[in-house]
């Protein structure tokens, strides 16, 4: 297909794009982190969605270079945004299944990270709850080696598949991201409120940091403040921006 083609060619010709939205501290509204979000401006048909294309890259095995782009860049933009004297934050990166079975990549992360001199603590790769739950040794093992360079690991659209509350215990992972699914209707919906607080509670309970996303009202914002939800992530503090505008937030202190 053309748009597959055309996805090989994409990094060479500098198509791809972070986004940063910002991941705000629940009580005080600061941003605490940035989630990076892939964007590729195709030359004819303009903006395309990861939910299109990371399929599409998984699938045709570019996969692998895509997501050594984004960790590169990634991690090149918290060394400029260092060097711009603008207060440091973390970046969380995403990373799909199929990228994770590679058993190079810790090796891969730690060179970018060292490329760009940014301490490992500074970025965190989020895996979705059904990556985490993967039942091979082989993947256990990536996930703690990385997790053994001081990156830190999230679980991304937590209450969306099956976890299994004793591998999740014994997992190296500090923060739990409810699902979006869960935070649209939650001042409309008492069970997706209840789901949304026993998270959250759950979560703490294993000493685990609590993130909601998607949150889009202020009644929203005010559920999940008084269920004590760590950190707050969605269009009603931000949409994903381009970097200089992530930065210009930063500046404000936002
Ligand atoms: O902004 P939003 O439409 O960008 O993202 C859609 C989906 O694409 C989300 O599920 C998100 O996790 C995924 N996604 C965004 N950026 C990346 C990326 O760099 N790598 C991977 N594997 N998935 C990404
Ligand atoms: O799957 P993951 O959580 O990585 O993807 C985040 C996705 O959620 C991205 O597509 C991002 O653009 C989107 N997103 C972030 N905040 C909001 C929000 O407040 N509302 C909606 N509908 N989507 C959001
Ligand atoms: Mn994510
Ligand atoms: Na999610």
């Amino acid at each position: 297909r053309r748009l597959e083609n055309d996805l090989r060619r994409a990094i060479q010709r500098e198509e791809l794009e972070l986004h940063y939205q910002p991941i705000v501290n629940t009580i005080d509204h600061r941003i605490i982190a940035f989630e990076a979000l892939l964007r590729w401006r195709h030359a004819s048909d303009g903006w395309i969605s990861p939910v299109e294309f990371i399929p599409m890259a998984e699938g045709n095995g570019m996969i692998g270079p895509i997501g050594e782009w984004v960790l590169r860049r990634a991690c090149q933009q918290m060394r400029d945004w260092d060097r711009q004297g603008i207060p440091p934050v973390p970046v969380a990166v995403n990373m799909s299944a199929l990228q994770l079975k590679r058993h190079d990549v810790p090796l891969l992360v730690r060179k970018m990270l060292t490329e760009a001199g940014i301490p490992s603590h500074r970025l965190e790769l989020e895996l979705t709850e059904t990556t985490v739950m993967e039942d091979a040794d082989a993947a256990q093992r990536i996930f703690s080696d990385i997790a053994g360079l001081g990156v830190k690991l999230a679980v991304d659209d937590f209450g969306t598949g099956y976890s299994s509350l004793a591998r999740l215990k014994r997992f190296p992972v500090g923060k739990l991201k409810i699902d979006r699914s869960f935070v649209g209707d939650l001042a409309e919906d008492e069970g997706d409120a209840a789901i949304a607080r026993a998270i959250i509670s759950m979560g703490h309970a294993m000493g685990l940091k609590v993130v909601a996303e998607g949150v889009e009202t202020a009644e929203q914002l005010a559920i999940l403040a008084d269920a004590g939800c760590d950190a707050i992530q969605g269009f009603f503090f931000s949409r994903p921006v381009p970097a200089d505008q992530a930065a210009e937030l930063l500046r404000r202190g936002f």
